[in-house]
């Protein structure tokens, strides 16, 4: 087993030992065991193979015997007798937004409450207010969370079930029967998030298709099984559609399931101003004659051109003015993946990233970059053991060190993720922020202040002389957290006329500053940058998730810094 996937199961142990109420030593010292796995930049076997764990910082002997323990075989009796010892339902609780794991003891212990039915009825009842620690406050707070955990849990994150969609449309590709198969839908809008998977294939010979579909591995249970349509449950919840149509009606059935239902309605509309009527069956003349017109369309750029409409990406069938811009050409030269050239908000182990800087560097340079900016958190952040501004020059330093090694054709660029204090303020001195290429400033704390104050919090930061851009505008975790509450239009304004950049962060549950504000924005001069707020090389990858959000906002490579050269964001840093 290697030391990500034992990390995980340590912390899973730390937060089943806190939900039995364990002794906090106990619990912490599985989380800090788990926080050493991810930091560590040796090999664990090696460590294991020549007894060295115990030497480690905080790993006591019984610790290292576990870990030992899986690298080994992969198992443990400990985990696996904890994991049955626990109710269900009380790791279920943990999915409730602001519902930790002492809380759910506490109601676990009073009310004998072991699922989410239950204590919303001792939410309901009154019963969990009048528990010690607990309050009116408290209990509203679990209502909303219960609720919020159900409309959200309706959706998912677009990039963890494009991991999950990509395979099925590679095995659908392979069979003999398929002629053409393709993602649609929200999953081929690329949209942040998810409602169910819709698949179409082109194929005369349904029936093995649906059958192959319908006998996944991964299906939990088929909902319909039919000629032209299959639903299948997957496992963890998701639903997936597959439509299989004859060959010839494959592009019209594309388009239509490709959506949205909006840009469909104006499509149709326009087909028959032009005299045709278009259906996910194909396109036909309004009047009289019954023939289908699909000789000349093989394609969507065939169907849109038929239209007199330039070809529309399915990223900006939105309904958001993509068929008038059609008509004039306005839409191509959209960003794309291979024009990012590095990127600038990224953690290292300094402070709560998982890799080091020389980890970082070398992911950057196999995905080609001519920069990887480093952007740890400031000290206002000790949760996420944030820098002072000694470790944050020394840290300086040693990016100068590995830049002049020569060890990497990527450059790394020294920043910081900068808080920005609850009066508007930042976590460091002029002097300090002087030394570095820029400043990423963010909000990390007190995100209940009002409106007003959020609003004039942040715009302090972006007319601050040192700072560079705004991260994670709203602090929303899609399917989490909402936004905190900002005007985000007076943002906007204050970074356009102080020159200051807005982040679109890249981390798939966030894709902040959202994408249907990027359009306007861009189009007053805000420069964009797409960073992937990274702490793992993983990380790294979410640019793509990045770009994806950038393109649903219509920017091209002219409003995104990092698609300019090194020599290009020097000078722009140094303005
Ligand atoms: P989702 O699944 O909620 O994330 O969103 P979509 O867009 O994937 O919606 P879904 O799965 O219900 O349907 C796929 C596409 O099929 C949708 O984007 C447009 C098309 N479609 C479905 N129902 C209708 C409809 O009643 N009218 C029109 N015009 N199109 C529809
Ligand atoms: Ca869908
Ligand atoms: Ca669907
Ligand atoms: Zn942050």
């Amino acid at each position: 087993m290697d030391k990500n996937a034992i990390a995980g199961i340590l912390s899973e142990i730390a937060l089943l030992l806190e939900l039995k109420g364990e002794n906090p030593f106990k619990f912490r010292a599985y989380q800090t065991g788990a926080r050493f796995l991810e930091s560590l930049d040796e090999g664990l076997a090696v460590i294991v193979e020549e007894g060295r764990l115990t030497a480690f910082k905080g790993i006591g002997k019984a610790l290292a015997q576990k870990i030992e323990t899986l690298q080994q075989t992969g198992q443990l009796e400990y985990y696996d007798k904890l994991v049955a010892s626990v109710p269900p339902g009380l790791v279920e609780m943990l999915e409730i937004p602001g519902l930790g794991a002492k809380k759910i003891k506490a109601v676990h212990e009073a009310l004998g409450v072991d699922t989410i039915e239950k204590l919303q009825a001792a939410c309901d009842s009154g019963e969990v207010a009048a528990l010690p620690g607990f309050g009116e406050k408290s209990q509203v707070k679990i209502i909303t969370g219960i609720k919020n955990r159900e409309a959200y849990g309706k959706r998912h994150l677009w990039w963890k079930v494009f991991e999950v969609a990509e395979p099925i449309l590679v095995g659908l590709r392979a069979l003999p029967a398929v002629e053409q198969a393709e993602h649609a839908g929200s999953l081929r809008r690329r949209l942040e998030t998810v409602g169910d998977l819709d698949f179409l294939v082109a194929s005369s010979d349904p029936q093995p298709v649906m059958d192959w579909f319908t006998g996944l591995d991964s299906v939990s249970e088929v909902t319909a099984h039919g000629e032209t349509k299959s639903s299948v449950r997957l496992e963890g919840g998701l639903q997936a559609d597959l439509r299989v149509v004859p060959p010839q009606q494959f592009v019209f059935a594309l388009h239509h399931f490709t959506g949205s239902k909006d840009h469909n309605v104006r499509m149709r509309q326009r087909a028959l101003q032009m005299g045709f009527s278009l259906t996910e069956w194909g396109l036909r003349p309004e009047s009289g004659s019954e023939e289908l017109l699909e000789e000349n369309i093989e394609n969507e750029v065939d169907l849109f051109r038929f239209l007199n409409l330039e070809y529309i990406q399915p990223e900006l069938r939105e309904d958001l003015g993509e068929i008038e811009a059609a008509e004039t050409g306005k839409i191509s030269g959209l960003l794309e993946p291979s024009d990012i050239k590095g990127v600038f908000h990224n953690h290292t182990t300094a402070s709560d990233g998982h890799n080091t800087l020389d980890e970082m560097v070398a992911e950057a340079e196999k995905l080609g970059w001519e920069y990887l900016g480093i952007a740890d958190h400031s000290k206002a952040s000790f949760q996420a053991n944030g820098l002072n501004e000694e470790r944050l020059l020394r840290q300086v330093e040693e990016i100068r060190r590995i830049n002049e090694s020569g060890k990497y054709t990527t450059r790394l660029l020294t920043g910081t993720e900068c808080d920005i204090l609850p009066t508007g303020e930042l976590d460091f001195s002029d002097s300090a922020l002087a030394q570095l290429d820029y400043v990423v400033v963010s909000v990390h704390s007190s995100f209940s202040q009002s409106e007003e104050e959020m609003t004039s919090r942040i715009i302090k930061a972006i007319e601050h002389p040192h700072s560079t851009m705004v991260g994670h505008l709203t602090g929303r975790i899609l399917l989490r957290r909402e936004p905190y509450k900002i005007d985000r239009q007076k943002v906007i304004d204050a970074a356009l006329a102080n020159g200051k950049i807005i982040e679109l962060n890249a981390n798939p549950s966030r894709l902040d500053m959202d994408w249907r504000l990027w359009r306007s924005a861009a189009e007053k001069g805000l420069l964009c940058a797409i960073n992937p707020d990274a702490h793992s090389t993983e990380g790294l990858h979410y640019y793509l998730a990045g770009v994806n959000a950038a393109r649903k906002g219509w920017l091209t490579p002219d409003s995104v810094l990092n698609t300019k050269p090194l020599s290009q964001v020097l000078k722009y840093f140094s303005r």
